[in-house]
């Protein structure tokens, strides 16, 4: 299968990245034909710092490496070294419906965000997101749940696209992991954890020991001492369970008696050692990485390329398809 996904420059990942995207992608490396993209064109949607951009982009391409990545399997490459992600993004633009825009989730949610900031950009966002998929003829997009819905859009813009120019791009599957779809702020757990938020809310995949534990230690739970999963009583608590359970690889029903009675700070405890033990490999590898620039620019320099070929293609089929390109 051909498989693409991407995450955005905007801030640090965070192990929700890492369950909800991440760690999939590590799977599904191994047998099938992977496109990983650092997606930078969907950061300039917000308010970003021009001066340390690249070197976000750069971060990006260390984190995909240290969490296992291999580009001798997949290709991985920077969004806006390949032009025709923006090309297509036009393209598609004019199959895709305002209404439909203007209802998405992520949309609603940054516009309130960036009240005083809302560009055309941010609304036009999963159009571009639809492009960076259909262009490499994606047959599944191994995401988190907060992107489903942009998963959505792209097969109903994908099918629009085909019906009305013909048969021109496959229509991709949307893969959520069993686990770890949504995790959720450590310091509002009705909220997903993200990059963005304040720095509290999220356990970043590099981060000290220390921090794991201040973080963890003082992460909102809820009223009442049992360990329990319940997300809507317990939110706060659940999530915690959720996070134990993935890293550990043990049901959360199981992880409920080990600690029955034994209250919230003592499951705590554990649970930062469990993270700290587990996100030891990522953050060695990281400092290995930092050193690399060379490397690091040739891996980005190769995956471009072997990006374009097939970007290339599809527009080759697209142009033709619309009735555009030479005269
Ligand atoms: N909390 C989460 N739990 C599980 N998966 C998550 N993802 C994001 N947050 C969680 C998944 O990580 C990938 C990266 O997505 P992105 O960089 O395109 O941006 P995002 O989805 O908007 O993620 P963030 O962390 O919330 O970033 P900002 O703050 O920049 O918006 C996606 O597969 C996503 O589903």
């Amino acid at each position: 299968m051909r498989i693409f996904s991407g995450i955005q420059p905007s801030g640090e990942i965070h192990i929700g990245n890492y369950l909800g995207a991440l760690k999939q992608w590590l799977q599904l490396q191994e047998k099938n034909e992977c496109v990983f993209c650092i997606v930078d064109l969907h950061s300039i949607t917000v308010p970003y710092q021009t001066s340390t951009f690249k070197k976000r982009i750069l971060e990006k391409a260390i984190t995909y490496l240290a969490v296992g990545l291999d580009p001798k399997k997949t290709i991985i490459f920077v969004q806006s070294q390949v032009p025709e992600h923006t090309e297509l993004s036009w393209l598609l633009s004019t199959v895709t419906s305002i209404g439909d825009l203007l209802r998405m989730t992520q949309y609603k949610e940054k516009s309130k965000k960036y009240k005083k900031q809302i560009n055309a950009g941010l609304l036009n966002y999963p159009i571009l997101m639809a492009a960076d998929i259909l262009l490499y003829q994606t047959e599944a997009v191994p995401v988190g749940k907060d992107q489903a819905q942009h998963i959505e859009l792209t097969r109903e813009i994908g099918r629009r696209f085909n019906q009305k120019f013909g048969q021109t791009f496959k229509i991709p599957k949307t893969f959520l992991p069993k686990k770890g779809a949504k995790i959720m702020s450590l310091t509002e757990p009705e909220k997903k954890m993200s990059k963005t938020d304040s720095p509290q809310s999220c356990i970043f995949l590099f981060e000290k020991p220390k921090m794991i534990r201040k973080k963890i230690i003082t992460a909102q739970t809820d009223s009442g001492k049992e360990i329990k999963y319940n997300p809507s009583s317990k939110p706060g608590i659940s999530n915690l369970l959720t996070i134990y359970s993935i890293f550990s690889d043990i049901p959360i029903a199981k992880i409920e008696k080990e600690f029955k009675g034994k209250g919230y700070k003592i499951f705590k405890e554990k649970l930062a050692e469990l993270l700290i033990e587990k996100l030891e490999p990522f953050r060695r590898k990281k400092k290995e990485l930092e050193n690399q620039q060379a490397l690091l620019e040739k891996i980005l320099e190769d995956g471009k390329k072997r990006a374009q070929i097939i970007a290339s293609q599809t527009m080759k089929k697209v142009r033709k398809n619309m009735g555009l390109g030479k005269i």
